[in-house]
């Protein structure tokens, strides 16, 4: 829908521009010429008005095209490439190399060359988080013992967080199987409200701006919207398998649009602006570590046994909350793409152009120095799975969401598994793209699917036996 909504923008601003182009022509050819003949004086021996005027149109004219020039540069639209071949040649930065080019010899080593590349994924791309001096309170709101036709416990907790006047809340809708206080946890947002990841109607609605659709025209959400995205949310299933899940609607954490970072959370901190200050990825991510920190307290949950788990934009946004909060025991990205796990220096599907051309607020101002130019970027995307090791993490892809760079994808994998290694771990067991649906299963594990982008059955199934083989599960 975005996508479609940008590729709109892009076309409009191509109107006009050309519109701008030839009133520019329009004013250097025939109001110039118009002027010449009108007048009935030969342009080549004019009087001194004539000419000053027509001299002025020249100019005129000049200065109009020369500034639809950058315009006509930039504003042409965006053509993803989808071929193999064109994938520029590309060397990624060395993971197991510090800065000053020493190399990375043992497990101490990787703790120092880690601050080194956070560091850098801080400042480049998802941008600092500034410190938080205000102060945050839970409240159980609602509780219901026999869920899910009596298989789950299910409630809602309000998090409250205040800064002087200032308040925002967020939401947390849990569900655990019954009587299991050990039983893994996937924490993941949604895109639309609690409401719309099940279909029982005591969930309540978010009361924070929505986007609109079909059913929604004034940014807020309605019953109509009920389980409508309850495909990607097959909790009865996890449940039964013995996993908990807590979710929450990310635009509670901060609305999903560019208001210059005035709204959501980013309203509750002071700090000034700069070219480092965090965009939406790292306050959707602070947000997770606050839910964290709020699950840490609640007595039904083991926090010792969270899985972060996000779906393409919340999928970049689950990687970067599991390299910057070690207490995620286990981290899921599925079909995250570009600023996620795809290899930016592919430029396959969406690039780094792109995507801070479409969502200025995703990520930090000085990572837009890279559009166009990911070859020059000090980090790519394999590093950003590199910062979770040694715990595990999931990469999955779908074949025909060619726009998250698949391939891309697995890459990161292949080329983050070094670390792993070092480490003690199993990284990704091969370099060779898998067929569909057979999953490679390390301590990096990867699987792609049929389909489009999306959050499937399948998928979950793969997360649930993923969690299960390392938490030591009854499958
Ligand atoms: C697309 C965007 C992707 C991905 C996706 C989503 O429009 O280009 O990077 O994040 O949205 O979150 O659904």
């Amino acid at each position: 829908m975005l996508n479609k909504v940008a590729d709109q923008f892009c076309k409009l601003t191509q109107y006009l521009i050309k519109l701008f182009h030839w009133s520019a022509i329009f004013f250097y050819f025939v109001v110039f010429k118009f002027n010449s003949k009108t007048i009935g004086i030969h342009p080549i021996k004019p009087n001194f008005d004539i000419q000053s005027n027509s001299q002025t149109m020249q100019k005129l004219g000049c200065i109009l095209f020369f500034l639809a020039l950058p315009w006509i540069s930039i504003a042409q639209p965006f053509v993803a490439n989808y071929d193999e071949a064109k994938v520029p040649v590309f060397t990624l930065p060395d993971l197991l190399v510090f800065n000053d080019g020493t190399p990375v010899a043992n497990k101490k080593d990787w703790d120092k060359r880690r601050s080194e590349i956070y560091s850098i994924f801080e400042k480049e791309v998802f941008g600092v988080i500034p410190e938080w001096k205000g102060h945050v309170k839970s409240t159980l709101v609602s509780e219901k013992a026999d869920a899910l036709d009596g298989i789950a416990k299910r409630k809602e907790v309000r998090i409250d967080f205040m800064n002087g006047e200032r308040k925002v809340s967020v939401m947390v809708l849990i569900y655990l199987p019954l009587n299991s206080k050990n039983a893994p946890v996937f924490l993941s947002y949604n895109f639309n409200g609690n409401h719309t990841t099940t279909l029982e109607p005591g969930v309540l609605l978010p009361d924070s701006w929505v986007s609109n659709n079909k059913e929604i025209t004034d940014n807020h959400a309605n019953e109509k919207g009920r389980g409508s995205a309850a495909s990607r949310w097959p909790i009865k299933e996890i449940v039964s398998r013995g996993f908990g899940v807590a979710t929450v609607y990310y635009g509670d954490v901060d609305p999903d649009f560019d208001d210059g970072f005035k709204n959501g959370i980013q309203q509750l901190f002071d700090a000034k602006r700069d070219s480092t200050s965090w965009g939406s990825i790292a306050a959707w991510s602070w947000g997770l570590s606050r839910i964290m920190d709020y699950l840490e307290t609640d007595k039904d949950i083991n926090a010792k046994r969270v899985i972060m788990m996000g779906h393409s934009r919340l999928g970049k946004t689950a990687l970067w909350a599991g390299a910057s909060d070690l207490r995620f025991a286990m981290t899921v990205s599925n079909n995250s793409g570009c600023g996620g796990a795809a290899i930016s220096r592919r430029k396959f599907g969406e690039t780094v152009g792109r995507i801070n051309t479409a969502f200025p607020h995703w990520f930090c101002d000085n990572y837009k120095k890279y559009n166009l130019k990911e070859e020059i970027m000090p980090v790519d995307q394999h590093e950003l799975l590199a910062l979770i090791a040694p715990r595990p993490v999931y990469v999955a892809s779908a074949a025909e969401d060619l726009w998250s760079d698949p391939r891309g994808e697995f890459l990161s994998c292949v080329f983050a598994s070094p670390v792993y290694e070092l480490l003690g771990m199993k990284g990704l067991p091969s370099n060779v793209m898998p067929e569909l649906n057979t999953p490679l299963i390390g301590t990096i594990a990867y699987h792609i699917r049929p389909g489009k982008h999306d959050v499937m059955l399948y998928d979950w199934q793969r997360y649930m036996d993923f969690a299960a083989d390392y938490f030591k599960l009854k499958k």
